[in-house]
């Protein structure tokens, strides 16, 4: 006998006919095999069959044609017959979705409807699949739980053409007449954050997700506007935080969005100081929960939490939450209700129904403690935890083997960006920092030069200019790369260095050093053996970029020349960053025109000098580059090998070094223009970190340092420029802001001629900058702000540095050869 459902006889008898009629097994046309045949193949009495084809004929699915048997004449029973609600929502996995499911399923059950079951997803197109095929399969009404940002209209407006009886749960459509099941939404959030202003807070913040024209979101941000202007308090953007999107807001995050949703809650807590927050649903709650943990916050000591709670796993996550209750089961029952009645022919027209949401206070809120109320109080209310905060904007960025600077602003590998950055990897992930390193090496030019971009070829819309402005590069590095023409000031080597220095065991110490030291040593004698010119062995700089000091009034002279590229462009740098932050238009002229001339001139320097106005010794590539040669010598020393740079040869560098870039008559260190033979005499801090080359001695060192920063007592050290230079701008990228990798490069130089006072004063410096600012790519030296591209990784990178060094107080250590 054939395997068949549950049931009674004869209902199972027919639940296994209508199978093989729906399944395909029985098409259309089919005669079915004689009574007695069937009969006895099912094992059940000719009555007991009759009575299972009667009802198929009822449904339509079988005809009698007398005297010949029983035919198949439709594989799907019509509608009405068919009894079937369709039901879609976002995701079943969901279990707020799974809850609000189960309610709708047992009332359509009561009512001897059946449910079909589709999930939309995220995405408009699933959603129309889903409701088009539970049309097609004859379902007679829907329930639907429009997705986020942009519900497909069209195809709900195209069910009510049709008369497909059709209700909404959780949301609704504004301005769509259909029936809508939701919380009340606004009178929820109202009296939560009354809630919380009645028992005295004043800073209380929104916490939500940036769906903000989904209504049931929108209803919540009334509801909290609502409650602030009751308790006499007045709404400010500050407090609220709408930008994480929906796809980071559930369980299941990856490590990068869970990161990027810790860095943001972090930053929003500390810099906007609420000491309470509204979340739009209990999972923020549990994100922002985990994030204040972080910074050393108690819940609720520190910051009360309410939220809208639409999902019960957090009740046992966060035990003692409290929360606006959501009436799941009423919602999901009374949508049932009302779809089987539009089935049945209710004329009734269509409704918003609010029901009304229950407020649970629990443990998670109490009255702000003392001396926490309002701004400025509010330094956090224990010691932020800087360290973890560091970490997440470094996973945050966190590609897999390197490191973007900033997500939107450089999607790619920088080099002297990374190198600098696995010095943070280092102090928390021994083997990440070396994967960093590894990686950027992997990508050199068979010369020997370190390209100061390898793009990355999934994000080259993210950023201009991509490779196809570099169309030689390609001839020069191993196929399957794309990188930029030009090289970046040699910090790697030393950052290799210090790297090794904290390896596990000398077994790693040793590999990581032999595995790198061939690599750096080509990239090193590159510098010497293809960017010497006249016999100099300085450096031949070729690009601003070059320098990793764009548009530093050290390079006015070039953009005044007034250079324009061949080929048109559009700018991308100022769409996530303020223009003020940035080069102009006419810097960008100047950079494209001169990567346009090295292409031409396959970046040969000799090639290229001979078109280019722009050929430079900066003195702090020369200072960078003489310390990495002193620093290489250590570590082949270290692991056995020859010392690559013998003592003549760095005689004579640093001979060519003080010739050309000391200045007797202004006393301090400068670049030299090689085109126009002249020194470049502009007041800004490569001078001091000349004192990184070790070459400096210290008196000369400590009267550079009081002198430039003495131009400003009351300025945020170390500004790029000098307040009392007419190019100063203390927010336009490096034309005077502070940038926290340089610091930390002058911090080692001054320690590396002896200032240790000096350079652990400014370590704390740039911690407290940091701590008080986020952070940030630079910061105005006036008053601290942060500009630029947030949440940058070499600004996270050194500051988890200086505080695994404990270098609040204790300088780096120089340990120059
Ligand atoms: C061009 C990545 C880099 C830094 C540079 C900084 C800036 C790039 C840009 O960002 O330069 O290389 O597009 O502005 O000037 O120092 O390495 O952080």
């Amino acid at each position: 006998m054939a395997d068949l459902p549950p049931g009674s006889t004869h209902s199972r008898i027919r639940s296994e006919l209508e199978r093989r009629i729906t399944g395909g097994a029985w098409p259309v046309g089919t005669r079915l095999p004689a009574e007695p045949v069937l009969a006895r193949q099912l094992g059940v009495s000719r009555g007991t069959l009759r009575r299972a084809l009667a009802t198929l004929r009822e449904h339509g699915l079988v005809e009698a044609a007398p005297g010949r048997g029983s035919f198949v004449v439709r594989t799907v029973p019509t509608s009405d017959q068919r009894r079937q609600v369709g039901v879609v929502v976002p995701s079943i996995a969901r279990p707020s979705g799974a809850s609000l499911v189960q309610a709708i399923e047992d009332e359509l059950h009561r009512h001897g409807y059946s449910m079909l079951f589709g999930s939309s997803g995220a995405s408009r197109t699933q959603e129309s699949g889903r409701v088009r095929r539970m049309l097609e399969n004859g379902v007679s009404g829907v329930i639907a739980y429009p997705i986020d940002y942009e519900p497909d209209v069209a195809l709900y407006a195209e069910l009510k053409a049709s008369d497909v009886p059709l209700v909404f749960i959780d949301r609704y459509l504004p301005g769509f007449a259909a029936d809508a099941v939701i919380p009340d939404n606004v009178s929820g959030a109202y009296e939560a954050v009354k809630h919380l202003a009645d028992i005295g807070h004043r800073r209380i913040g929104f916490v939500s997700t940036d769906n903000l024209a989904t209504t049931s979101v929108a209803d919540r941000l009334q509801g909290y506007r609502q409650a602030l202007e009751a308790a006499g308090l007045t709404y400010d953007d500050e407090l609220v935080l709408c930008r994480i999107p929906v796809a980071a807001a559930g369980w299941e995050l990856t490590e990068s969005q869970r990161a990027e949703n810790s860095n943001l809650l972090c930053e929003f807590i500390s810099e906007s100081t609420p000491t309470a927050v509204f979340a739009l649903h209990n999972r923020l709650a549990f994100h922002l929960h985990q994030a204040v943990a972080t910074m050393g916050f108690r819940i609720p000591d520190d910051l009360s939490i309410v939220a809208f709670a639409d999902d019960p796993l957090a009740q046992t996550l966060l035990p003692g939450l409290t929360v606006v209750e959501q009436p799941r089961d009423r919602i999901g029952r009374l949508a049932a209700q009302l779809v089987v009645r539009k089935i049945q022919g209710s004329r009734e027209e269509p409704a918003r129904y609010s029901l009304a949401t229950a407020f649970l206070v629990r443990q998670s809120t109490a009255p702000p403690r003392a001396g926490r109320r309002g701004r400025g109080v509010l330094t956090p209310p224990r010691p932020r935890n800087l360290a973890a905060e560091a970490l997440a904007v470094l996973r945050a960025n966190d590609a897999g083997s390197w490191t973007k600077p900033s997500v939107h602003q450089y999607p790619h590998q920088w080099n002297w960006d990374s190198a600098l950055v696995s010095l943070g990897w280092a102090s928390v992930d021994w083997r990440r920092a070396v994967r960093e390193i590894e990686s950027l090496l992997d990508a050199q030019w068979v010369n020997g030069m370190l390209p100061h971009i390898r793009y990355d070829p999934r994000h080259l819309d993210g950023y201009f200019p991509g490779p196809d402005r570099w169309p030689n590069a390609v001839r020069h590095h191993a196929p399957g790369f794309l990188t930029s023409g030009i090289s970046n000031p040699p910090v790697l080597v030393t950052a290799v260095r210090r790297v090794a220095e904290r390896a596990p065991d000398a077994a790693g110490r040793h590999a990581l050093l032999s595995r790198t030291f061939p690599a750096l040593e080509r990239w090193l004698h590159y510098f010497t053996r293809k960017r010497q010119l006249d016999g100099c062995p300085l450096v031949s700089v070729v690009h601003p970029w070059e320098t990793g000091w764009d548009n530093s009034p050290r390079w006015d002279y070039v953009q005044a020349a007034g250079l324009k590229p061949r080929q048109p462009f559009t700018r991308r740098d100022t769409e996530h960053v303020g223009a003020e932050h940035r080069p102009e238009d006419r810097d960008y002229d100047a950079y494209l025109a001169l990567i346009e001339l090295l292409d031409s001139a396959d970046y040969d320097i000799r090639g290229y000098r001979a078109v280019s106005p722009f050929v430079v010794n900066d003195v702090f590539f020369d200072a960078c580059w003489y310390r990495a040669a002193t620093d290489l010598n250590a570590i082949a020393q270290s692991i056995g090998a020859r010392p690559p740079f013998e003592r003549g040869e760095l005689a004579e560098f640093a001979a060519a070094f003080e010739e050309r870039h000391w200045d007797a008559e202004m006393n301090c260190y400068f670049d030299y223009d090689v085109i126009a033979g002249r020194r470049i005499v502009v007041p800004t801090p490569a001078g001091i970190a000349a004192t990184l080359s070790g070459l400096v001695p210290r008196e000369l060192a400590e009267r550079l340092w009081t002198s430039y920063t003495g131009d400003g007592p009351d300025l945020r050290p170390v500004w790029t420029v000098s307040p009392k230079h007419p190019a100063f701008d203390p927010v336009c990228y490096w034309r005077g802001p502070v940038w926290v990798h340089l610091n930390w490069l002058i911090a080692l130089g001054l320690a590396t001629v002896g200032l240790d006072d000096e350079a652990s004063a400014l370590e704390r410096r740039t911690i407290a900058l940091v701590e008080e600012s986020g952070f940030s790519e630079h910061y105005n030296p006036l008053n601290g702000r942060g500009g630029g591209a947030p949440r940058f990784s070499w600004a996270a990178a050194l500051v988890l540095d200086l505080i695994d060094r404990n270098g609040v107080g204790r300088p780096v250590q120089p340990f120059i050869a």
